[in-house]
């Protein structure tokens, strides 16, 4: 992948930045295109579940890529994304989030920000796909849900804008490494270093209906979840994870 261009779309209101740029994309928007609100009418989390931020509060951004990767690879990408969320923010205030695979930015066991991707195409035999990012900077998300922000966290205020820059600054890093299997694996084990989920007996609940049961083995270059189902090994490339308790080593 190329030098990335970014195209930063703001808005103070719209429904979901995500809904959006997968629209803009349609009609022949490029990679690099970014939108960021100050607040989402109709913000969306996976699964039809409902993002909520009240104004100004949190990072609300999507941006679109065309990596060079196959559809199989494709969580590679929501992966690079959320280790450039979790970089940006160690370098901004010193937080250093985990990540719950495959979407989730966890601190001390709360959610601290989730990331929603869609895919809208494939061109010339490549995926292009929206990643939308909500990030509680200074709401600690909705009661009840075991959320929380960076200022209960580490007591500073960072503008939305302010952590939007930093995540594509560290993007901008990463995202070229995801072209290539040697790239991958170095974005694999930044990945284990900040996975939260790792050696944990889990409930994957996949997009079908259907679950297993397992302990958490290890990412692949993919950035796939590889999950052991009694001594076997699963790839999980998509799914809700559930963590069931911990394993004792
Ligand atoms: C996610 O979904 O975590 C992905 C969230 C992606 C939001 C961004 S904001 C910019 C872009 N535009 C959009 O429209 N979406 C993206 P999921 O894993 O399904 O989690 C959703 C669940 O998290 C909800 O059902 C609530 O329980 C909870 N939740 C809602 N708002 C929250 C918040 N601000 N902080 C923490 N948890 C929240």
């Amino acid at each position: 992948m190329a030098t990335v261009l970014w195209t930063i779309n703001e808005f103070e209101e719209i429904d979901s930045t995500n809904t959006w740029l997968v629209a803009r994309a349609k009609e022949g928007a490029p990679h690099g295109t970014v939108a960021r609100a100050d607040f989402q009418t109709a913000g969306r989390g996976r699964l039809d579940r409902s993002w909520e931020a009240p104004r100004g509060v949190s990072l609300l951004t999507s941006i679109l890529l065309a990596p060079r990767v196959s559809l199989e690879q494709l969580p590679v990408v929501t992966a690079s994304v959320a280790l450039a969320a979790s970089r940006g923010l160690t370098r901004l205030c010193g937080l250093a989030p985990t990540v719950k695979w495959p979407n989730d930015l966890i601190v001390n066991d709360r959610k601290l920000g989730g990331i929603l991707s869609e895919l809208v195409d494939v061109v010339d035999g490549f995926p292009r796909i929206v990643v939308g990012l909500g990030l509680n900077l200074q709401w600690p998300g909705p009661e009840g849900v075991g959320a929380t922000c960076v200022r209960d966290e580490v007591g500073v205020s960072i503008a939305p804008r302010a952590m939007l820059d930093i995540l594509l600054a560290e993007l901008e890093l990463i995202l070229p490494l995801c072209d290539t299997s040697d790239g991958r694996q170095v974005i694999a084990q930044a990945y284990r270093n900040v996975l939260a989920t790792r050696g944990r007996t889990v409930r994957v609940e996949m997009v079908d209906g259907s679950s297993i049961v397992g302990v958490v083995a290890d990412v692949n270059e993919d950035g796939a979840l590889l999950v052991d189902v009694d001594g076997t090994e699963i790839a999980v490339r998509s799914g809700d994870v559930f963590h069931l308790r911990e394993t004792l080593a």
